[in-house]
């Protein structure tokens, strides 16, 4: 593991990459920002780091696609994979195998320490404004300008047992209010429910920029309980450094760019929304949502603002959200004893498929047991999962395919999945976001949910061999004509 531990020393890794570009030139935060930043996931583009944004203090800068496929030719994941501490080239097994064996170590509780970059500025009383920051309207039609789309929201439980880190979305009200979404069952939630049946707002600190593995973990479906600190430490191998807040009774992490303080009403009075989302559609609704009022902001000096522009795929919203939860559903299953090598959540399906990948030699290890049986043993481990309303289907694959090359998934679902069997259909509590279920059901939070049984039979079943370069021909043939191969 190569940590990088702060938003600075990852950008001059992307720069060393060639996958950061800066953009000097004005740009206006009412959706021009956006509008690049759409356009450099939509062309796997380098990240953009804007310096002169319109309105803003001078200094102030903002980075858009901070986490989302890269530019570099023939590493698509680098971003993620330099995010999370691995070698820029690494792939998709081998980032759901670091996240889902970091579930299996003893948590690493964080440690506090003394100062850090960030309180360089202490803004307080008046000052605590976000009016001096580049606040965006990310996309026509959203709501207002998001203040919240990739910074980590710290929240502890009123008796102080837990401290949850979590990504959840924050508009602007004004300079000194905002109100985003808490949504039951997510863990802000749970939180801020404490408070509320107190009568007292909760305590919040929102900590932008950051080391870049920070919001990956912020948007992990880690069980109840499980608290994001303890699991980074694990996964990064060392304690992550906290400093206190200013006004609150609240850590964070000292690598952050800029963070902001203050509470979080007990009455639901903000109007959220809409805004341009995951599924690849703005939907017209808004709901009303508890509102943050702001009491101190704290920034190193000319920080950076990480952006996220939701929409079509594929930009952090799939990267994060899919990569940490395919690592959830492997360590369930591989805990529950079941043949799973890998799972993945296709990128470009935004977030409404997950594929399990099952060893080749399963049938040795169960024997007797059906496709169908093994389907249902991992429909179980997976709908018992806290994330399980968040995946409408499921495909269960033999390993033999990559679900991250897009082209050999779409080939294997072709080819593999019945059109009309070999499939276990629930019906049960669904996402009201995803794009797949009626209007009824969206607003009933409950609708189906399926897992495809796409495992191909055994040898002695007749399973015919797969026609392809890899697969057709032998080792030896392969290796003369990759030797002799050139452009
Ligand atoms: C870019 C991005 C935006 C997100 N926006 C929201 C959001 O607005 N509301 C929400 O409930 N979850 C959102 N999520 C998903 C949560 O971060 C994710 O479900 C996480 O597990 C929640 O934290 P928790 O497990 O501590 O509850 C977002 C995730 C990412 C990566
Ligand atoms: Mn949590």
């Amino acid at each position: 593991m190569a940590r990088i531990k702060d938003l600075r020393a990852y950008l001059e890794a992307l720069d060393e990459l060639g996958d950061l570009r800066t953009v000097d030139r004005l740009v206006d935060p009412h959706l021009e920002v956006g509008a690049i930043i759409r356009r450099s996931y939509e062309t796997a583009a380098p990240a953009p780091l804007f310096t002169n944004i319109k309105g803003t203090a001078p200094g102030y800068r903002l980075l858009g696609a901070p986490g989302a496929l890269s530019s570099v030719p023939g590493r698509p994941l680098a971003r993620i994979a330099l995010s999370l501490g691995l070698d820029s080239g690494a792939g998709a097994r081998e980032m759901v195998d670091a996240l889902a064996d970091a579930r299996t170590r003893e948590p690493v509780p964080p440690v506090l320490v003394d100062g850090a970059p960030c309180k360089q500025n202490i803004l307080l009383g008046e000052d605590a404004s976000l009016d001096r920051f580049p606040t965006p309207l990310l996309h026509d039609g959203d709501g207002g300008p998001y203040v919240n789309t990739w910074g980590t929201i710290v929240a502890r439980t009123p008796d102080g047992s837990f401290t949850n880190w979590s990504i959840a979305r924050i508009m602007m009200i004004d300079g000194t209010h905002m109100t985003g979404l808490v949504l039951h069952p997510q863990h802000i939630a749970h939180v801020w429910q404490q408070w509320a049946d107190r009568g007292e707002p909760m305590p919040f600190a929102l900590v932008q920029g950051g080391e870049p593995a920070l919001p990956f973990v912020s948007g992990m479906p880690l069980p109840d309980g499980v608290e994001e600190a303890g699991y980074l430490g694990a996964l990064l191998g060392e304690p992550l450094e906290l400093v206190p807040c200013e006004t609150v009774d609240l850590q964070v992490p000292a690598s952050a760019e800029i963070v902001i303080e203050g509470h979080l009403s007990v009455e639901r009075t903000g109007v959220e929304g809409p805004m341009g989302e995951f599924a690849g559609y703005r939907p017209n609704e808004t709901s009303l949502q508890p509102v943050y009022t702001i009491e101190a902001i704290t920034h190193r000096d000319d920080p950076i603002w990480p952006t996220v522009v939701e929409g079509e795929p594929v930009d952090e919203y799939h990267t994060a959200t899919g990569l940490t939860l395919a690592a959830e559903a492997l360590a369930a299953l591989r805990s529950a004893g079941l043949p799973v090598t890998s799972a993945w959540e296709p990128f470009d399906a935004a977030s409404h498929m997950l594929v399990i990948s099952v060893a080749a030699d399963w049938r040795d290890t169960f024997p007797g047991l059906s496709t169908g049986e093994l389907t249902q043993r991992i429909t179980d481990v997976i709908d018992a999962q806290r994330f399980e309303y968040v995946v409408p289907r499921v495909f269960v694959l033999d390993d033999d395919v990559d679900p991250s090359d897009t082209g050999e998934l779409m080939w294997a679902l072709a080819t593999r999945v019945h059109p009309t069997g070999r499939r276990i259909v629930r019906e049960g509590k669904v996402l009201p976001l995803l794009s797949v279920y009626t209007p009824e059901e969206r607003h009933g939070w409950t609708g189906p949910k399926v897992t495809y049984d796409a495992l191909l039979p055994s040898l002695e079943e007749g399973r015919e061999s797969r026609s392809s370069f890899r697969f057709a021909f032998p080792r030896e043939v392969q290796e003369r004509v990759l030797e002799h191969w050139t452009g």
